[in-house]
């Protein structure tokens, strides 16, 4: 049996969808996992990924850093492991940055999102979920947070044809409505 893999329709732009809930629980290609630079997990949605997924995303991890990334990898940069027992098929591993009042670090947000868009391409992902990076631990406002992550999204040049933005409480969904609609 011969199987075609279709190169990605670079050019194309996604279509940007909205979702209340549990990342972990998505049914899409490729979750994306706000990360940090060890890449050795924490908490939440790399804490919730991890639990989930199991300990063959761990491992993938390891040696990424160990052959790739052995000073870990740097923000606004994403990589790709297996999705282990999460319903998707695999995880893209991306640093957003810490908030700062004093520097404009908006460029590193937007980067996670293309180059995780970029890698969901290399692997042939059509449905991606994302988490509203950098707005728990990392301490970034939803309000400023929520339009650079579409605006990064709307103008990838991309393959993906479904961008899920899942969002875990009211107040994220409402940032990101507003930023979708504006
Ligand atoms: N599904 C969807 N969104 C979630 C989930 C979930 N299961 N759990 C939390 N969120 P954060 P960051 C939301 O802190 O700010 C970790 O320790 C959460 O409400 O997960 O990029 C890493 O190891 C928030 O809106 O990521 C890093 O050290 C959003 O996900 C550091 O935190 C991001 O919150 C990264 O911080």
């Amino acid at each position: 049996m011969h199987s075609l893999r279709c190169p990605p329709i670079i050019g194309a732009v996604a279509d940007i969808t909205l979702l209340q809930g549990d990342i972990t629980e998505q049914d899409v290609d490729a979750v994306v996992n706000a990360a940090n630079g060890s890449l050795m997990g924490g908490g939440g949605v790399d804490g919730a990924i991890h639990r989930r997924g199991g300990p063959a995303i761990l491992e993938e991890c390891k040696q990424i850093r160990e052959s790739r990334y052995p000073d870990g990898l740097p923000t606004g940069n994403a990589v790709a492991t297996t999705a282990g027992d999460l319903p998707a098929r695999w995880v893209i591993h991306t640093v957003g940055p810490v908030y700062a009042k004093s520097e404009d670090r908006s460029h590193l947000l937007a980067s996670c999102h293309t180059k995780s868009l970029r890698i969901a391409d290399e692997l042939g992902a059509l449905t991606v979920a994302f988490p509203a990076v950098s707005t728990g631990v990392y301490g970034y406002p939803l309000e400023l947070a929520a339009p650079v992550a579409i605006e990064a999204v709307r103008s990838a040049s991309t393959g993906v044809a479904e961008v899920r933005f899942v969002l875990f409480d009211g107040a994220a969904y409402q940032a990101f409505e507003e930023a979708l609609a504006g």
